[in-house]
């Protein structure tokens, strides 16, 4: 060996570079100017790049929805066995839980509303008449044993005496296995929503089975914020899964004025399914999304994140679950994904992705039968499914998708406004 090759050597060993690639890897600065190929490289070119192919190979998990495993489309198929009353609005179904599968079956859990008139606002509610679509609730659930064809099992949780937490309403659960026992988790609220905005803390009911009988603890697990803080006024969409150990509760928080809230999901973990919750010094995590739905994802955790925020119809991922970067954009995503999720307790660190779930669709019959209704959504955002459809980066939709998105009558009289200013 020469003293070069030796030196080389010692390199390689102390750093793991080798000296041929440390003298090839220019600088950014002496990077130089080359034309892009026509195939496109696998991997990072090594000359000067616009900052959108910088990031092409430095931000997401590969340089093509084909092939990126946390890139999907979303299918949609309406899933039989709920009534929904003619769709007059008394009943509704809405914010399912993620789904688990338990003896053969799969289960679901949601917020169940059925009442004599459809919501009437907060002013004009009862004790017997729902302000809105989650008020006055219970949380029910039910079993399939293929996602399609659902059995309505009854109520899970009802609504406790008054002044425990969630006499007015139960809603919007989420399921946590933790050594042998079960937990549902979900917005516990003490007024009608919509009266004081729609502050409703977690509270919790635990089980030995998935079937029940469900043990309310009767207590506030996760409070909300101090005043000034960002989830002073909501903790909602109580998400559960176990990673690194522990129990990590997503949630979201409506903050901001009234009217024009801003949503962004936030972190509490902890060590027992009954708390104390310490929510994450970093909070919120995710500036983005309303539902709040996740699952482990290789050694991390992956969300989907949704219509609110700078960064809806995103896919995102964070190895440590704190530190999200968006791995895909997509779009139709889940109103209020609830995913089939095989691994969600099982603290795993090869997290193998979801391919469907159960999700929601609100509003379905205009505002006068307001009600919702469960859906199912099917994906490929697993590493051990490989669906070219799911993969096509491009929805198919026909003009008449198109022309239902028309202009409201407000924005036809300003066109025409500008129109008539511009003959005059
Ligand atoms: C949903 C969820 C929570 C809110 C309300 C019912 O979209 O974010 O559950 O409280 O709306």
């Amino acid at each position: 060996m020469t003293t070069k090759n030796i030196l080389c050597f010692l390199f390689l060993v102390l750093t793991g570079v080798s000296c041929a690639d440390k003298i090839q890897t220019p600088s950014e600065e002496t990077k130089k100017n080359e034309v892009f190929p026509q195939k496109l490289p696998d991997q990072k070119p090594n000359f000067k790049l616009s900052r959108a192919i910088e990031r092409l190979y430095d931000a997401y998990p590969a340089n093509q929805p084909q092939k990126n495993e946390l890139f999907s489309q979303f299918k949609y198929t309406d899933v039989k066995g709920f009534d929904y009353n003619n769709h007059d609005g008394t009943i509704s179904r809405r914010d399912p839980s993620k789904v688990i599968r338990y003896d053969d079956k799969y289960y679901v859990w949601y917020t169940y509303r059925n009442t004599p008139t459809p919501p009437q606002g907060a002013a004009k509610s009862n004790d017997t008449i729902p302000s809105s679509d989650w008020d006055l609730a219970e949380i029910w659930y039910a079993t399939s044993t293929d996602g399609f064809n659902w059995d309505e099992q009854g109520v899970a949780i009802k609504r406790p005496e008054k002044p425990i937490v969630g006499w007015r309403s139960v809603t919007t659960t989420d399921i946590l296995e933790w050594k042998g026992k079960y937990y549902l988790y979900y917005q516990g609220f003490m007024e009608a929503s919509g009266k004081r905005g729609d502050d409703c803390p977690v509270a919790v009911s635990y089980a030995d089975s998935p079937d029940g009988p469900w043990t309310p603890y009767n207590k506030i697990v996760i409070p909300n914020g101090d005043e000034g803080e960002w989830d002073q006024f909501s903790i909602h969409d109580p998400y559960p899964l176990v990673h690194n150990g522990k129990i990590y509760l997503y949630y979201k928080s409506d903050f901001g004025e009234p009217g024009h809230w801003i949503r962004m999901q936030g972190l509490a973990t902890a060590d027992n399914p009954l708390g104390p919750f310490t929510k994450h010094p970093l909070n919120p995590v995710i500036s983005s999304g309303h539902e709040t739905s996740l699952f482990p994802f290789e050694d991390g955790i992956a969300a989907l994140v949704y219509k609110d925020g700078n960064e809806h119809n995103t896919i995102q991922f964070a190895k440590d679950g704190v530190n999200f970067e968006i791995a895909s954009i997509t779009e139709m995503m889940p109103y209020a994904a609830a995913p089939f999720v095989p691994d969600a307790f099982t603290d795993t660190k090869d997290g193998r992705g979801i391919t469907w779930g159960m999700a929601h669709f609100i509003g379905v019959n205009g505002w006068d039968t307001f009600h919702s209704i469960l859906t199912r959504f099917d994906c490929d955002l697993s590493k051990d499914l490989n669906d070219p459809e799911m993969k096509e980066p491009r929805v198919k939709y026909t003009p008449e998708d198109y022309f239902k998105r028309r202009l409201s009558k407000k924005q036809l009289e300003r066109i025409e406004k500008q129109n008539s200013a511009l003959q005059n």
